[in-house]
């Protein structure tokens, strides 16, 4: 028996060891043939033939069991050396996409409105003409509607020209007060060094009862707004016209190119046009039928904003999809 133990001892693998568990325990195994031959031995031996032979047996099954455990024990951790994965290895590099510099400044604009409490609306890109003009105070034969700056298809319908029919719907399906933005892509026929036929927009509304806005209110968000996007630059006003509102203004902000020193990029004046804003016209209330109501609007498009904060020159590179120059938006 002792080379049975001898065996389990010196058993190098697993596999081994089962093929000398067959051996010992098995149907035909040595321990099997031991106690077959107890038929033979006289009978006044018998008991303590059994009894030594039992004895073997679990002692050579603990024996069994315990070496087992070890080199199961080797094994595993063998295998996990051989399997484990090396984090400090270098990898094939792996490409990973990115917002659209333009995207990523309009979620900065909506950021900023968003935590002023302006909803976000949007809405379709095919508008009536009611909803992208009329309403806005934009009436027959005014310029603006010219077939030379929107597209048209038949039936009065076109692309919408700014996202201000947006406002629009939404004043006619709700009572004031309103505090939104609707931000967008529009569509003018216009393609050169500073326009595409297609942009975005975002533009704001703030509605509420007549006399509780002014123009201090506009002032001091856009301000503030435009300190946000751009850090610490000067900002002014300018009086201007648009339809839609009365009065009305220009905003700009100091030259984030040469800090209002004057270079090519503002014609050597200093400042930069970013904005346009003014008191929601009566007209427009009119238009909605809101009565008592006084409110105050904006708008701006995006594509300068990203060329602004970027100091991208040439506006077409944002609409090429080049991989050189959006990779460096990562
Ligand atoms: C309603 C009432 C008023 C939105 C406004 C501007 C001034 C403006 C331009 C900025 C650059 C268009 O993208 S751009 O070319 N926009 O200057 N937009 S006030 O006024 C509204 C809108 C909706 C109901």
């Amino acid at each position: 028996m002792k080379e049975w133990y001898d065996a389990i001892q010196k058993a190098q693998s697993v596999e081994s060891l089962e093929e000398i568990r067959i051996s010992v325990f098995g149907k035909k195994g040595v321990l099997a043939q031991e106690f077959a031959k107890m038929k033979t031995a006289p009978n006044e031996n018998k008991a303590q033939i059994a009894k030594d032979l039992n004895t073997h047996k679990s002692a050579l099954m603990n024996e069994f069991t315990a070496k087992k455990i070890t080199l199961q024990t080797i094994e595993l951790q063998i295998a996990m050396k051989a399997e484990a994965i090396d984090v400090s290895l270098f990898s094939a590099k792996s490409q990973s996409g990115a917002l659209h510099p333009v995207m990523e400044t309009m979620d900065k604009i909506v950021e900023y409105f968003s935590s002023m409490n302006f909803s976000v609306k949007t809405g379709g890109m095919v508008e009536d003409d009611f909803h992208n003009f009329e309403a806005l105070n934009l009436p027959k034969y005014h310029p603006a509607r010219d077939m030379q700056d929107t597209f048209y298809f038949k039936d009065e319908m076109l692309l919408r020209t700014h996202t201000s029919p947006v406002q629009i719907r939404t004043m006619l399906s709700t009572k004031p007060p309103i505090r939104m933005i609707a931000p967008g892509a529009v569509f003018r026929r216009d393609y050169d060094l500073t326009h595409t036929p297609m942009f975005h927009q975002v533009e704001g509304l703030l509605v509420d009862e007549k006399g509780k806005v002014s123009f201090a209110n506009l002032k001091f968000i856009l301000e503030d707004f435009l300190k946000y996007m751009f850090g610490d630059i000067e900002v002014r006003f300018r009086p201007s016209f648009f339809p839609f509102t009365e009065p009305s203004a220009e905003v700009d902000i100091s030259c984030v190119f040469c800090e209002g020193n004057g270079c090519r990029v503002c014609s050597k004046t200093g400042w930069l046009e970013v904005l346009g804003c003014g008191i929601v016209d009566p007209n427009v209330f009119n238009a909605v039928k809101y009565e008592n109501v006084s409110g105050y609007a904006f708008g701006l498009g995006v594509e300068r904003f990203a060329m602004l904060i970027h100091q991208i020159g040439d506006l077409r590179s944002l609409f090429e999809g080049d991989i050189k120059l959006l990779e460096q938006f990562q």
